[in-house]
């Protein structure tokens, strides 16, 4: 069974949310991916998110762009955490996408990424999931040290490549 459900308005936002999917597949966590518009096939969208639930899954990642209405009815219509992502759009950069999904009335939370931040939204869904799951906390605790030693490896390097240079 499917632990996140990673869905968007269309299949322009793909590149961009197959980033999410990439993220969950490192650390082993099961979920459904869809193309489903909450504009123009407002009927199906209805049923897959008033169905999330049921099917198990723990954490919805919706991106979209422009008037980017449907992580905002993601979370409208599941009870569980509804983590956004906005899309940068041609027009006005993906301020449109990020207002849209960011700006939520109270009561109705979106967690709201970056412009295209789908790989946060992913690892964010894990942290969320590693709240009760031992093992993924520890694979994110080891993700972390890890990029601590890439950022000290690169440090290393640069200092080594100024002392070459003296
Ligand atoms: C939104 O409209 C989608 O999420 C997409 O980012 C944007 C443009 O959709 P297309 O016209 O590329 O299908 O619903």
């Amino acid at each position: 069974m499917a632990q996140v459900g990673i869905v968007m308005g269309s299949d322009s936002d793909l590149p961009v949310m197959k980033k999410a999917a990439e993220v969950l597949d490192e650390f082993g966590i099961s979920y459904e991916m869809n193309i489903i518009s909450a504009h123009r096939e407002p009927d199906l969208f209805f049923e897959w998110a008033k169905g999330a639930k049921d099917r198990g899954i723990k954490v919805i990642i919706a991106g979209a762009g422009m008037a980017a209405h449907l992580p905002g009815m993601c979370a409208a219509l599941f009870p569980l955490p509804v983590i956004g992502v906005p899309m940068h759009t041609t027009s006005l950069g993906g301020r449109d996408s990020l207002y849209s999904i960011v700006q939520m009335p109270s009561g109705i939370p979106v967690a709201t990424v970056a412009i295209g931040g789908a790989k946060n939204a992913g690892i964010l869904a894990a942290k969320i999931l590693a709240v009760s799951d031992e093992a993924l906390l520890e694979k994110l605790e080891k993700y972390s040290a890890d990029m601590a030693a890439e950022v000290m490896a690169k440090d290393a390097r640069l200092k080594e490549e100024m002392r070459s240079k003296d």
